[in-house]
């Protein structure tokens, strides 16, 4: 049975929907965000950056530790940072409110990012994959968000190493050569 680990707010509920209309099984367990309750160290363990809403499917663990943090790059990393530049970098002093939000949701994220990676060699396990791929060129955008990336020791040993793999060395300076990931 799938089990769903939700609150009663907008994002919450798409998901018990989306089971209703599959017609799904499942069994839910309430996380009281306003208390708190995402942050607990077993909830961390399920949820990349302590949001709900989260499923566990008992069936396929492998392809969703990879779609999860794939999804956590699309869904927050990159709208979040991506914000971050436009306030901090691109546009400061505009908006007080919006540069301080969105450094503080980046400095989180940096924070997050490390947590995970001292428990876990790559992003969704013990291999690269599409996961590190997708996160990889936003956090080697650090020289802007100014969040001190040799701070966070697990997240640059990752980004050390992915910097230095052929493949993201190619990949990264393909429209110009002299482009390489900025070091921590
Ligand atoms: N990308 C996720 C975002 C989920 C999300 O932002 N959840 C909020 C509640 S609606 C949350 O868990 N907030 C708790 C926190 O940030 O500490 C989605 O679209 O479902």
């Amino acid at each position: 049975m799938i089990e769903l680990f939700s609150a009663n707010t907008t994002n919450g509920k798409k998901i018990s929907i989306m089971l209703e209309e599959i017609d799904f099984e499942y069994k839910v367990t309430k996380i009281d965000i306003n208390k708190g309750e995402q942050f607990k160290a077993e909830f961390k363990k399920i949820s990349p950056f302590s949001k709900i809403p989260v499923i566990i499917d008992h069936k396929k663990n492998d392809k969703l530790q990879i779609n999860q943090w794939l999804m956590a790059q699309m869904g927050y990393i990159g709208p979040m940072l991506g914000q971050h530049h436009q306030f901090h970098h691109y546009n400061p002093g505009k908006s007080e409110f919006g540069e301080k939000r969105y450094f503080d949701i980046s400095k989180r994220i940096y924070e997050e990012l490390d947590e995970r990676l001292s428990a876990s060699k790559f992003l969704s396990g013990d291999n690269y994959t599409i996961a590190d791929i997708g996160t990889f060129p936003w956090i080697a955008r650090h020289e802007w968000h100014d969040i001190g990336l040799s701070k966070f020791k697990n997240l640059t040993r990752w980004y050390n190493e992915i910097s230095a793999r052929q493949a993201v060395i190619k990949g990264f300076s393909f429209m110009d050569k002299n482009e390489f990931p900025p070091k921590p």
